[in-house]
């Protein structure tokens, strides 16, 4: 029941922000079942920040505006404890927006657990196919929750 919530408030979210500038913004959403637990569907590009051709991108505050505060990587990371912003804070539980701007179509997937595992507070994970993210993590209940993500060609 829960699953299922999360994927529809998802859903709505998606249809909202979508941008026609991105190849993927209508026609690339997809909900995706990992571990039994349906989570995830892709929303909008971000309009204003950037994200480099082949990262996945993370924001430490919703709605950025910039890519101040912007952290990326160019594979899996499976633990965020050794990850700092500029000012030296740790990047763990703490991404509000991400997107996954790959350019060898590869997946996405954040999990609030380390090494790609799920907590209870956050079974599943967040699923993004290329182009795909969200620009504010409370949307779907999880801001400040990321530890790690992995790359991988399997579809969401
Ligand atoms: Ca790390």
């Amino acid at each position: 029941m829960r699953a299922l919530r999360i994927a529809v408030g998802v859903m709505a979210f998606a249809a909202a922000m979508a941008v026609p500038t991105s190849a993927h913004s209508a026609a690339g959403g997809v909900t995706a079942a990992e571990m039994g637990v349906t989570v995830t569907a892709g929303a909008g590009l971000l309009a204003g920040p950037s994200c480099p051709s082949g990262y996945f991108c993370v924001w430490r505050y919703t709605n950025p505006g910039s890519d101040v505060n912007r952290y990326e990587w160019y594979g899996s990371d499976g633990d965020y404890r050794n990850n700092y912003w500029s000012d030296g804070v740790s990047l763990n539980d703490s991404p509000s927006a991400i997107l996954n701007n790959s350019s060898q179509n590869m997946r996405v997937r954040m999990y609030a657990g380390y090494n790609y595992t799920s907590t209870s507070a956050h079974p599943g994970n967040v699923c993004l196919s290329p182009g795909w993210g969200f620009p504010d993590l409370r949307d779907i209940g999880w801001d400040n929750s990321g530890s790690s993500h992995s790359f991988s060609t399997t579809g969401c």
